[in-house]
């Protein structure tokens, strides 16, 4: 199960590292690569799925991906048509920084038997999109508009209300490819004052601002455009995560 390894690195104020693959860019062989190169470098999660799929290689890919690792596989699916059966876990977004009806509930509604037929483990998540510097496919694609990235008071906000509302999770994004990450300021703002794990996404592109993340009180780090360009990174990304440390160490 993955929600108690989530909630572990919380209670033990770790960190985890997931890579995130979009089946768009990569080819179902190349996925039995990244499974070794995430087993090498202690991957802890995958993290699969994209805004918008073009090819519909996303079951293949997984398939691939197991035959090489036993690392959990966690859908982050930009549309109820990713959701497949053949992961482990499904991050089952509610985009609350938003106020599109249709992602908040609409889209719900339309899968749930789908998706309670797929005997998934559901981690209900509160998605909170954060301005990363550039308009991102997820904002365009979700209609909505991301928080503003020197407005950490308005996060913690929506993360509370999540959080109220009984999601098991929180998600802060700056969108796949952001400029600019989310701030540590943000992060630790928000870490510091949920009871739930928080994962943290966007832009990130170094092992330096993994660790920062972390090190800011970010459970899971997730990274996807900077390993596509250069997939050695995984190892010092990972390397990064599970030597970050408790948010504690970090002042506004
Ligand atoms: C996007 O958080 C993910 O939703 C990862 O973003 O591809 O920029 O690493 P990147």
């Amino acid at each position: 199960m993955v929600l108690p390894q989530f909630q572990a690195l919380k209670a033990q104020n770790k960190s985890g590292f997931a890579v995130l693959a979009d089946p768009d860019k990569i080819s179902p062989a190349d996925m039995q690569h990244l499974g070794r190169l995430c087993n090498n470098a202690s991957v802890d999660f995958l993290f699969m799925g994209g805004s918008l799929l073009m090819a519909h290689q996303m079951e293949l890919c997984i398939q691939r991906f197991k035959t090489e690792s036993d690392i959990p596989v966690v859908l982050f699916p930009g549309s109820p048509a990713q959701v497949t059966p053949y992961a482990d876990a499904l991050l089952y977004l509610s985009l609350i920084s938003g106020r599109n009806p249709d992602l908040l509930i609409g889209q719900h509604v339309a899968s749930a038997p789908q998706v309670k037929a797929s005997g998934l483990e559901v981690i209900s998540t509160g998605y909170i999109l954060v301005d990363g510097g550039a308009a991102t496919t997820v904002s365009y694609i979700s209609n909505t508009q991301p928080i503003p990235a020197d407005k950490p008071e308005i996060a913690l906000c929506t993360a509370w209300a999540g959080e109220l509302q009984g999601k098991h999770v929180i998600y802060l994004d700056a969108g796949s490819g952001a400029r600019r990450p989310v701030s540590e300021q943000m992060i630790s703002r928000v870490a510091e004052n949920i009871e739930i794990p928080l994962i943290v996404g966007g832009g990130i592109c170094t092992p330096e601002k993994v660790f920062a993340n972390c090190a800011a009180g970010a459970n899971i780090v997730v990274v996807g455009n900077a390993i596509e360009r250069d997939p050695m990174l995984i190892r010092d990304m990972a390397q990064a995560a599970h030597a970050g440390y408790s948010s504690s160490t970090v002042t506004e």
